[in-house]
Formats: structure tokens, C-alpha cells, sequence
């Protein structure tokens, strides 16, 4: 029987790469859209042709059941979320609807239709905020420090419930910040990318920036997906901890950055109040240890590569 998943968030940066991946494995792929007025295509236009493309909302429960039913996935992965977290700050109530209610929508679709279908959630290195312990594993204290924190946490607790009370295949991947040319050009990465290639294009004269001490475990998005697919090849449900085990800081990846192009950042950035946040979370890296023994996962993107591939790919993009 050829294997069918369902993708939510199929348009986002990481939905891309797992439809890419899981369609070289053979699998169906049905990824869900909410309605947009202008099509949010662009990361999946060079697949759409081979994908399934349906409408839904992970604010809208029937929407989630209606396509599971038609459809009859095996496998599940929830990535669909609200996930900038500045933008949380000032919509806290839309993104715990979405990142946090969203999951329980998803979970209950799936009792309801089939609870044998595998489920994967997408956790994040956000939920240990103000770092309890270093370096961060699967047995760290949680202390989320963002209404995007929080719904996270509620999602990935809710998954862990819902494994524990009715036996799902249900698993939760908290990865660290992975990043790529497909990163939405708010996140810090691809905005100190995106601003180099523009300065050098003579485009833009400096870049704005908030804290720039802030430290990061920073992966390659194309990694990580194939970690969330590991996970649901396993006999048993988990947790898992996906990270390069590095941690950098903003100011060293606009350093990498711009010298990549023979520039000197500090010729460039400017620090503004308005890219602060009302708390912070210093300082990730993360224990891959279990992905590592469990999954037989490891990073293999490093981030000076990282950094260099993203900046190339500005480059190319503008030229
Ligand atoms: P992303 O690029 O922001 O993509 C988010 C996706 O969710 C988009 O497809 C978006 O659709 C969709 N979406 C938003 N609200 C929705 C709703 N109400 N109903 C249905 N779909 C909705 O995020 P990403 O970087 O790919 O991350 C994927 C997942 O992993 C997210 O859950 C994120 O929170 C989590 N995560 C990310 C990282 C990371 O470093 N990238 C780390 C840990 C966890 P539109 O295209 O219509 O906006
Ligand atoms: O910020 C600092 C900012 O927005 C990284 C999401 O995928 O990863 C991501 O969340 C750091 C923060 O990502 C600017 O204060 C400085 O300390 O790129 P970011 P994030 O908040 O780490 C986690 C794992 C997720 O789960 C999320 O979904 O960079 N920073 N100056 C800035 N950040 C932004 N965005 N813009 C600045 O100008």
C-alpha cells in the first residue's frame, strides 16, 4: 500500500522540504492551504504538480476532519503555526488559537476519523526560553518566555496527553531554530542575508537590527525534516531533541555574513529599539544525544556553511 501523509503548513518553509522529501520516498502528499486572497505558492511551485492541494484552517476543526476522511492519511505532521515570535507579542490570543487550540483540533480530527495514523508536532527549542540547563535536552525544565513559547508548550503537552490517554503514535520533535533561502525574510537569518545581497547590490545602505547578543543553535531546515520523518518510522512515539549542538550569536552570524562578501558589518548595522523584544531568550543550544542514538540523526549542515549557503543564495536570487 503506498503511504499517504498530510502536511500542514505545506506552504511554509519547512512544509516545503518534507513535501520534497517525502515525495522521493514515494510518498501521496496532501498538504493543507488556508484561503488566502493572493496564493502563498512560492516555496512549493516547483512541486505543486505533484502534490495534493486542499483547503482547510487549524482554527476550523471540520475543515481538518472533512480532509482527513476524504483523504485517509497514514501519517500526519503538524507544522501549520503561527510561528514569528515578535508577532506574538502582539497577537497572543491569534497565535495561542492557532500554535496551541490548533493542535487539539488536529489531535481530536484524528481520533475521530482514525487514531492509527501517525502524528508528528512541531515543538521548538522555544519552550525552554530562559534556559534552565545547558546544554538543552529532552529532560530540561520548560520556561517559555513568548505567547509563542507558551502555545508551543501547550501543543507539545497536548501531544504528549493525547499519546499517554489514547494510545496515539504521537510524537514530538523540539527543534532548534533551522533556518534557509526558504526562511521568511522576518526572521534575523535571512534578514542579515537578504540584506547583504541588497547592500551589495546597491539596494539598501545599512541594517536594522534588535539584540544582537542573543544566542542561537542555527541548523539547516533540509536537515531537520528528515528528522521528523525518522521520528514516525519509529515502533514507538517519542520526543526528541534535533539540534547541530553549536551555539553562535546574531552579532557573530551578520559578522560570517558580511565578510562572506569581503564586508565589515559593523559598517552596516544599526540597532534599533523596535526589533527588541518585551523578554528575550539568550542563550540555545541543544542535546541531540537521543536523535543522535535513537534516530541515527545527525546535523550535517554546520553554521558557517549555513550561513555562507544563504547569503549565496541572496546573491543568486538578486542577480
Ligand atoms: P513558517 O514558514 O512560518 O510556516 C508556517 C505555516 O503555517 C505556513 O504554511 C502557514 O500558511 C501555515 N499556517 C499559519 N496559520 C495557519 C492556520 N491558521 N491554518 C493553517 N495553516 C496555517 O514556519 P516554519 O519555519 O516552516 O516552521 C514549521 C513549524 O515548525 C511551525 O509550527 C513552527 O512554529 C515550528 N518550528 C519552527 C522552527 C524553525 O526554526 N523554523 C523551529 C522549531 C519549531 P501561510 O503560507 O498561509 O502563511
Ligand atoms: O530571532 C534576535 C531575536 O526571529 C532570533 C522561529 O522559527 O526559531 C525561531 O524563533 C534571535 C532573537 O527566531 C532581530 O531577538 C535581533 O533573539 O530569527 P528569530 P526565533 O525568535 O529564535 C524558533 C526555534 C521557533 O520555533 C520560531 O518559530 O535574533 N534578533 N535582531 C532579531 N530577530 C528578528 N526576527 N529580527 C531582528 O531584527
Amino acid at each position: 500500500m503506498s503511504k499517504r501523509a498530510f502536511i500542514t503548513g505545506i506552504t511554509g518553509q519547512d512544509g516545503s522540504h518534507l513535501a520534497e522529501l517525502l515525495l522521493k520516498q514515494g510518498y501521496e502528499v496532501i498538504g493543507l492551504m488556508r484561503r488566502t486572497s493572493t496564493l502563498t505558492f512560492e516555496r512549493i511551485a516547483h512541486i505543486q504538480d505533484q502534490l495534493t492541494l486542499v483547503r482547510g484552517d487549524l482554527l476550523d476543526e471540520a475543515s481538518m476532519i472533512n480532509v482527513l476522511s476524504k483523504y485517509r492519511p497514514t501519517e500526519v505532521y503538524n507544522l501549520a503555526a503561527q510561528s514569528f515570535v515578535q508577532t506574538s507579542f502582539e497577537q497572543s490570543v491569534l497565535t495561542g488559537e492557532v500554535t496551541a487550540l490548533g493542535v487539539t483540533r488536529l489531535l481530536d480530527a484524528i481520533r475521530i476519523v482514525d487514531p492509527t495514523i501517525r502524528f508528528y508536532q512541531a515543538s521548538s527549542s522555544e519552550m525552554f526560553g530562559k534556559a534552565q540547563e545547558t546544554p538543552q535536552s529532552e529532560t530540561t525544565p520548560f520556561y517559555p518566555r513568548s505567547p509563542y513559547g507558551v502555545a508551543k508548550l501547550y501543543g507539545h503537552w497536548i501531544t504528549i496527553n493525547y499519546r499517554e490517554s489514547y494510545g496515539l503514535h504521537a510524537s514530538s520533535g523540539i527543534l532548534f531554530n533551522h533556518e534557509g533561502p526558504r526562511r521568511g525574510l522576518e526572521f534575523a537569518t535571512r534578514k542579515i542575508t537578504d540584506a547583504v545581497a541588497r547592500i551589495v547590490n546597491g539596494k539598501a545602505m545599512e541594517l536594522r537590527l534588535g539584540n544582537l547578543e542573543a544566542r542561537r543553535d542555527w541548523g539547516y531546515a533540509g536537515d531537520y525534516v528528515e528528522a521528523m520523518w525518522l521520528m514516525l518510522q519509529q515502533d514507538t512515539p517519542d520526543d526528541y531533541v534535533i539540534a547541530t549542538e553549536e551555539t553562535h550569536s546574531v552579532r557573530e552570524f551578520c559578522d560570517v555574513a558580511f565578510r562572506h562578501v569581503g564586508l565589515d558589518y559593523r559598517d552596516y548595522v544599526v540597532q534599533d529599539e523596535q526589533f527588541f523584544r518585551p523578554a528575550e531568550v539568550d542563550l540555545l543550544v541543544g542535546d541531540a544525544t537521543k536523535a543522535r542514538t535513537k534516530l541515527g540523526w545527525s546535523a550535517q549542515t554546520k553554521f558557517h556553511d549555513l550561513v555562507r549557503l544563504m547569503v549565496d543564495a541572496d546573491l543568486a536570487r538578486m542577480a
